[in-house]
């Protein structure tokens, strides 16, 4: 029993904010700069200043479309602006950055050109994952990509088409009935939820795991007959199965379900997109990152997503990740 005097703290034992656990994080590397910490705090207050906009996105009437859409031909949302505009303020005063990239954004966004005798960070994000969901109240993210400028190239905008497997970190803000940041810097993943009375993200999980498998699968199953035979007959075997089906039409909701849960993920090319719907360097990616640092693995058709070559900023990959297990059977299927 928990005295009145000593009210029982629901974020685990001791108290621990995102900024006090990115400043514990640095100690550990003695010739850290402070940079990156820098990144993941500018993120963070993005995601506090976008998670409240939605919150009163009726209210304050930027709910529907701007009339407009991005480079990709999407209708954008009000709110995918404003929050790609909170993101790139808040980074675009840091410092240690050099380079932003953004699904809402044609081209890359150059802060710094010059790099000599430094590795700034290159970051790729999508600003508000799922927006068309807002109108119904529904969840919606922010996916993040962290890279360093790559000494190799003269330009430093080419920094920004790397290989997933040189992230530096990744992670996501889930935007739902909480509002939960998961990010990993190549350690593990740690969760942290937002506790809005006091404005701070507390740490909730330092260790996540992924179950190994889990009997539910995520896709828009109206794709699924044009897809390739191997989908279908992988959702044919998990039906007989008797398998889930759960699908919220945002990725982040749905991956941060698969990764709580189990399962797995998918975005299969399809007639509209022959090569997937989702994004390589600020969706896939990213989300790869999260899932392999948690145990679970991510696809793209046969090819790991993460040594996938990237082309161009806005390229599309189809996506299959979560559990390993459901992961290999899903490929197994691909593959027969
Ligand atoms: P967006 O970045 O334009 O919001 O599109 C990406 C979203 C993902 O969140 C989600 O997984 C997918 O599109 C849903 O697509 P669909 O409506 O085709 O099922
Ligand atoms: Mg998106």
């Amino acid at each position: 029993m928990t005295s009145p005097e000593t009210p029982e703290l629901t974020a685990g034992h001791n108290l621990t904010s995102l900024q006090t656990f990115l400043l514990s994080e640095e100690r550990k590397h003695p010739h850290a700069t402070g940079s990156y910490t820098m990144v993941l705090s500018a993120l963070s207050l993005a995601a506090k200043f976008i998670a409240a906009r939605c919150r009163r996105a009726r209210l304050e009437d930027v709910l529907g479309g701007m009339g407009a859409q991005n480079v990709q031909g999407e209708d954008q949302q009000k709110l995918d602006v404003i929050a790609n505009e909170a993101l790139v303020r808040a980074l675009g005063s840091r410092k240690g950055v050099a380079i932003l990239a953004s699904e809402e954004d044609d081209d890359v966004i150059v802060l710094r050109e010059d790099t000599s005798g430094e590795r700034p960070y290159v970051v790729l994000f999508d600003p508000l994952d799922g927006s068309s969901n807002l109108d119904v109240c529904g969840s919606v993210g922010t996916i993040f990509s962290i890279l360093q400028h790559d000494r190799r190239v003269a330009d430093v905008r080419d920094s920004a088409l790397q290989a997933g497997v040189h992230q530096v970190g990744a992670g996501y803000v889930l935007y739902g009935p909480s509002t939960v940041l998961v990010m990993t810097s190549g350690n593990g993943v740690s969760m942290f939820v937002l506790d809005p009375t006091i404005g701070s993200f507390l740490l909730v999980d330092d260790d996540v795991r992924i179950p190994e498998s889990g009997k539910s699968y995520s896709l828009n199953a109206a794709n699924v007959p044009r897809a390739a035979a191997g989908y279908q007959h992988y959702v044919q075997w998990a039906n007989e199965q008797g398998y889930s089906m759960r699908y919220a039409g945002a990725m982040v909701a749905d991956v941060h379900r698969t990764l709580m849960k189990g399962g797995v993920f998918l975005y299969p090319p399809t007639a509209k997109d022959p090569s997937g719907k989702l994004r390589l360097m600020y969706e896939a990616n990213p989300m790869a990152m999260i899932v392999e640092q948690a145990g679970g693995k991510a696809y793209s058709g046969l090819t790991r997503t993460m040594e996938v070559e990237p082309t161009q900023i806005h390229q599309r990959v189809p996506v299959i990740l979560g559990s390993s297990r459901e992961v290999d059977t899903v490929l197994r299927h691909l593959a027969d």
